[in-house]
């Protein structure tokens, strides 16, 4: 079964010497669970003083931030308002004249008609004007759909009733950190500070493919995750075995019914389960500082269904792949993998290969099923040949699958601005980070975003 992963391990090994020396006598299995306990130490005490300050001294932005949406969606409900008031109005001023009499004249219909329609357009200004007063520009009709208004879709200009939420606080820190978020000020006052930190960022030494860049090691080794790494760049996949609490999975199996995309909003589980700590901690290792979250999904295979053949999930990414992963798939198990179960099966060593499998590849390559507990993560690699085996017996397998990508690559799903910044409050920076809001990519601002950019910069070296 193992056969292509002896074919690369060698090179894999003499090509890509790994960076675990550090990490070695550091407590291992142990030191994982007292990690798990700490959870993103840098980042808890970070978020600790984030939320100190929004009850001290933040307070009052925060004020001032809320009333300016308040406002916003006011003038624009107003404007709704008018415009509904407006159309009411014209319909019944029309209507008068069969109130007066069963068969009015010509006259006194055009006269109703025109003093409907006077009342429609001033009704219609007025919301206009105060919509003008607020953004500026002045519109008689609401033109847009209600919800775009509000969704923060609208077209992204300051007329759009969308008013961000300020961004949390990064937690995580490395030294040119302060710098980076300084950029934007700096770039008015001491472009010349900046062009030195781009040179800088810019010159810095990448992490090399398959190693643990020098931010992320301590938390790696906190969580206890360094044989994990190992394991998912050696064989392309790797288990974080029982990383559920029961009343977690309990959880995570009472909001996976079916087979769904796009779940992320719909249950607090899907998110709880895509920020969790070990997680977190080796996507980045596997796709990078300021990784994304591509998709999140749910399925439900039973006895019968047809199986997934083999296939690399970095699916539009033209081959050769490059030694980088672009892509990593977590998918908790919500149910025993076991043979009969139609777990989840991989060819250990296949993303060296870099390629998709031939059509002949995917009917002969034998792969193995992973074997996990109910409440384990399986991972794997956006280059590794995978796919899953039938299901022979009763029952169903559940799965929470999700996908990360790395900063400079697009999502598979997206959400409304709105529902974004919604998550964004509830869970913090992190979900900041997998919303891809730090960066400057895909940004109305683009490079004007300085500290974007340079984070962008910054993170595509760890
Ligand atoms: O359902 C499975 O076991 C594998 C699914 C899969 O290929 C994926 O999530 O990328
Ligand atoms: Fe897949």
């Amino acid at each position: 079964m193992r056969y292509l992963a002896d074919q690369v391990a060698a090179d894999c090994l003499s090509a890509k010497p790994l960076l675990y020396a550090d990490l070695r006598g550091s407590g291992g299995r142990g030191a994982g669970h007292a990690g798990e306990r700490l959870g993103y130490l840098r980042d808890a005490e970070a978020f600790t003083l984030t939320k100190k300050e929004r009850v001290n001294g933040m307070d009052f932005m925060k004020m001032i931030a809320d009333w300016g949406r308040v406002v916003a969606r006011s003038v624009l409900v107003f404007h709704v308002v008018c415009a509904a008031t407006g159309l009411a109005t014209l319909l019944g001023v029309i209507s008068v004249p069969y109130i007066l009499e069963p068969a009015p004249s010509g006259a006194a219909l055009a006269t109703a008609a025109f003093t409907g329609l006077l009342c429609l357009v001033a009704l219609c200004a007025l919301g206009g004007s105060v919509r003008y007063a607020v953004y500026g520009d002045f519109r008689l009709l609401p033109s847009r759909s209600f919800r775009a208004y509000f969704s923060g879709d609208d077209d992204g200009t300051e007329s759009s009733a969308h008013v961000p939420p300020p961004l949390p606080k990064r937690a995580q820190r490395a030294s040119d950190d302060d710098l980076i978020d300084q950029a934007g000020e700096l770039m008015l006052t001491n472009p010349a500070t900046i062009m030195d930190l781009f040179d800088r960022l810019q010159g810095r030494q990448c992490t090399p493919p398959g190693e643990i860049a020098e931010e992320l090691a301590p938390r790696i080794r906190e969580l206890g995750l360094e044989a994990n790494c190992k394991e998912l760049w050696e064989q392309g996949y790797t288990v974080l075995e029982d990383v559920a609490s029961p009343e977690f999975l309990q959880e995570m199996r009472a909001a996976s019914k079916e087979n769904a995309v796009h779940v992320l909003p719909k249950h607090p589980a899907f998110a709880q389960a895509a920020l969790n700590d070990k997680l977190m901690a080796i996507a980045e290792f596997s796709v990078g500082a300021g990784f994304l979250l591509s998709n999140m999904a749910t399925s439900i295979k039973r006895k019968g269904d047809p199986d997934l053949g083999i296939h690399a999930d970095q699916t539009w990414m033209p081959a050769p792949f490059p030694e980088h992963n672009l892509m990593l798939t977590a998918c908790w198990a919500l149910d025993d993998y076991t043979a009969e179960s139609g777990a989840t099966t991989v060819v250990p060593g296949s993303a060296a290969l870099r390629r998709y499998p031939t059509h002949e590849e995917i009917k002969s390559t034998p792969s193995e099923p992973i074997l996990c507990k109910a409440g384990s993560i399986t991972l794997w690699d956006g280059r590794v040949w995978h796919g899953n085996g039938p299901r022979t017996i009763d029952g169903a397998r559940r799965v929470l699958h999700i996908t990360y990508n790395r900063l400079y690559t697009r999502q598979m799903e997206t959400y409304p601005r709105s529902v974004e910044d919604e998550l964004i409050e509830k869970y913090g920076e992190p979900m900041a980070q997998l919303m891809g809001r730090y960066d400057y990519l895909a940004k109305p601002a683009g490079k004007e975003d300085f500290h974007g950019f340079m984070r962008a910069v910054a993170y595509a070296r760890r």
